[in-house]
């Protein structure tokens, strides 16, 4: 399989974590965001979401849509789960994963910010302002929802779904300077799952279209 992504794209971030997780061998093609790949006549025919990630399946079609994705390889790769067996838990990952894919992660994506800057005409603090006003308005909810966990991982004692959404979630807050402090649980999830292999691969510093500088 293809994996159309970008260093920085945190919805690629959570597609690659969980293609290590579960061992899935994958090629990589770099889509720069920067550049404006995405909005290229060969990408868009590729996908015509124009948003990265997508996923290139072995007959060739071509699956947009993070969260489409993950529960494609769910589907295919049930070896290595990454939902819990018992559906009242499943409700429960994905509603942690749903409160970042739908709650926070669309409200600051690229596009978003420029639509603020561009034709709003809000300078780089009030962008800043609402980047972190939605950072805080979900961590707040999720902060709550782990702190009943052991501080490993979002949901029992294994890296799973949910875990895909969380780490590229904060990777970013802290890219955009937000202050996060105060999310004890959330910061020790993050921790945690970064000691291992599978997110330490996944990491933006460590893809191949990553600047050296
Ligand atoms: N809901 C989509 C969101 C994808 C998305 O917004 N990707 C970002 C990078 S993280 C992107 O391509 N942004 C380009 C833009 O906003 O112009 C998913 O989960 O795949």
């Amino acid at each position: 399989m293809k994996l159309y992504t970008y260093y920085r794209s945190s919805a690629a971030y959570r597609v690659r974590i969980a293609m290590n997780l579960k061992g899935i061998e994958y090629d990589s093609q770099a889509v720069s965001l920067l550049d404006k790949v995405h909005k290229s006549a060969p990408y868009l025919q590729a996908n015509p979401q124009g948003l990265v990630p997508a996923l290139e399946l072995d007959d060739g079609s071509v699956v947009g849509q993070s969260t489409a994705i993950l529960e494609y390889l769910e589907e295919t790769h049930c070896n290595t789960p990454l939902l819990p067996a018992d559906p009242a838990h499943r409700a429960q990952v994905r509603s942690l994963a749903n409160t970042i894919a739908c709650d926070i992660h669309p409200l600051n994506n690229l596009r978003i910010q420029h639509y603020l800057r561009d034709e709003l005409g809000a300078d780089k603090s009030q962008v800043d302002q609402w980047y972190a006003r939605w950072i805080h308005t979900g961590f707040g909810s999720i902060e709550k929802e782990l702190g009943q966990g052991n501080g490993s991982f979002c949901f029992d004692d294994a890296p799973g779904m949910a875990d895909c959404y969380l780490i590229p979630q904060v990777y970013n807050a802290i890219r955009f300077n937000v202050d996060i402090d105060q999310y004890a649980a959330i910061l020790s999830v993050y921790n945690h799952c970064n000691t291992l292999e599978a997110f330490q691969r996944a990491h933006p510093d460590q893809q191949a279209d990553c600047p050296s500088s």
